[in-house]
């Protein structure tokens, strides 16, 4: 249900002051620190922003998607890092239960995670299976009413954190691609499952990714995301919770470059060299107006997606659009940030230079802009032919 027009607003509203007022003024610590402290992760909680995206009924907010893509440009506006905390939760971490969940599975974890009370992560990728998930090589040998899954997955977002891990394993081992593929709840403790290092990252400083590694972890067959019936259908799972993941990324990727435009336009206005503001500069007035043209091109974008979303319609390719262009126009708000700022921009001092580093992973994870555009060119070749 979507909320009413004054709801949304006193709730974006609650949003913007909260990132203005207790997280922006943490960014530096907690990039520092490379962790986000408890108190803070608590307010986080407090706030409902772990269950943005999970249903009322299971105790989340229940946000639309163009309601969680009005959230997600605010929350945009500071480090990624926060969003990071709870975007597995909101995403790729919950969405594969509430689309494809049994009952007993939404009602067994949902709350959890909509309370933040659990973590929740997503682990698809792996050593040898990047952009070609598909060809994902962890085995899930089944065994009577179980399976024994083994196999590494790589770079997994805040596993070092998570109570509950969607594992994509392969149950039919006579297949290569991503139709053996099935979706398992493995939660965190079961024998078998262990975590590898805390990865050594460019950027993001206070989120965290490792391996996921499985050793004979025995799971029940009612492990399977939709129960055993939907062995051999965890890919399409996969693919849908990327659909909805791709548009919360854009929409976060807008955020930050409202905030980089911002700390440019101002760091512009302030600082003279031949005797007036660098605002004043006709190429440094081009940066700031392509910036903002195009900030605002992947915001309309995204919005029209959000709501065609909402109204039932297959955004794959929308969403697929989205993640290209705003994962790549935040690249060169970013660059343009730098530019602008001079050699100011290159010290850690300025946050754009932190932001330089955390907004490059948006072009890579939740699929390359090299993924988004196969996706786009398939689907229109597949429209053309039908
Ligand atoms: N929604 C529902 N079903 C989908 C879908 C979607 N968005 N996209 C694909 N499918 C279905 C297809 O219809 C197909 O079903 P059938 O076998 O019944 O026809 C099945 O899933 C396999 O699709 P496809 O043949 O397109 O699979 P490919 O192995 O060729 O891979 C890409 C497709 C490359 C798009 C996929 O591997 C991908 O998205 N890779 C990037 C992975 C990624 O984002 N990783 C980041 C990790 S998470 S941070």
């Amino acid at each position: 249900m979507p909320m009413d027009c004054e709801t949304l607003t006193q709730f974006l509203d609650t949003l913007n002051r909260f990132v203005h007022e207790r997280l922006i003024p943490h960014e530096e610590k907690v990039a520092e620190d490379d962790k986000i402290p408890d108190s803070l992760i608590q307010e986080i909680r407090d706030l409902g922003l772990f269950g943005m995206s999970i249903p009322e009924e299971y105790d989340g907010l229940g946000l639309t998607m163009y309601e969680e893509a009005q959230a997600a440009f605010v929350l945009g506006l500071t480090s990624p890092v926060f969003r990071s905390l709870i975007g597995t939760n909101n995403g790729i971490g919950s969405q594969g239960i509430i689309i494809d969940g049994t009952p007993g599975q939404k009602t067994a974890y949902l709350p959890k995670l909509a309370s933040g009370a659990m973590i929740a992560s997503f682990a698809l990728t792996e050593p040898d299976a990047g952009s070609d998930a598909g060809s994902l090589k962890t085995s899930a040998r089944r065994d009577g009413d179980f399976f024994v899954l083994n196999g590494t997955k790589r770079y997994i977002t805040n596993a070092p954190h998570a109570g509950l891990f969607t594992v994509f394993a392969r149950t039919d081992a006579n297949t290569m691609n991503s139709s053996g593929v099935t979706a398992f709840l493995v939660e965190a403790g079961t024998p078998g499952l262990s975590l590898g290092k805390p990865d050594k990252k460019m950027g993001q400083k206070g989120s965290h990714t490792c391996d996921v590694i499985l050793e004979d972890v025995r799971v029940p067959a009612d492990a399977i995301i939709g129960g055993p019936a939907r062995e051999n259908q965890g890919f399409k799972t996969a693919m849908k919770v990327l659909d909805r993941g791709r548009l919360h990324i854009s929409a976060i990727c807008v955020g930050a470059a409202e905030r980089l435009i911002r700390d440019s336009l101002a760091y512009a206005m302030e600082r003279k060299q031949f005797g007036e503001p660098i605002a004043e500069k006709q190429l440094v007035q081009a940066m700031l107006a392509d910036s903002r043209a195009e900030a605002y091109a992947a915001r309309c974008m995204i919005e029209e997606t959000a709501r065609r979303k909402d109204a039932g319609q297959n955004v794959s390719t929308e969403a697929a659009c989205c993640k290209m262009y705003a994962s790549e126009m935040v690249g060169r708000v970013a660059d343009r940030a730098v530019q602008i700022h001079g050699g100011a921009g290159y010290m850690s001092e300025y946050a754009v230079e932190r932001f330089y580093r955390d907004v490059r992973l948006f072009r890579i994870y939740e699929g390359t802009t090299q993924i988004q555009q196969l996706v786009i060119a398939r689907n229109m070749i597949r429209d053309a032919a039908a």
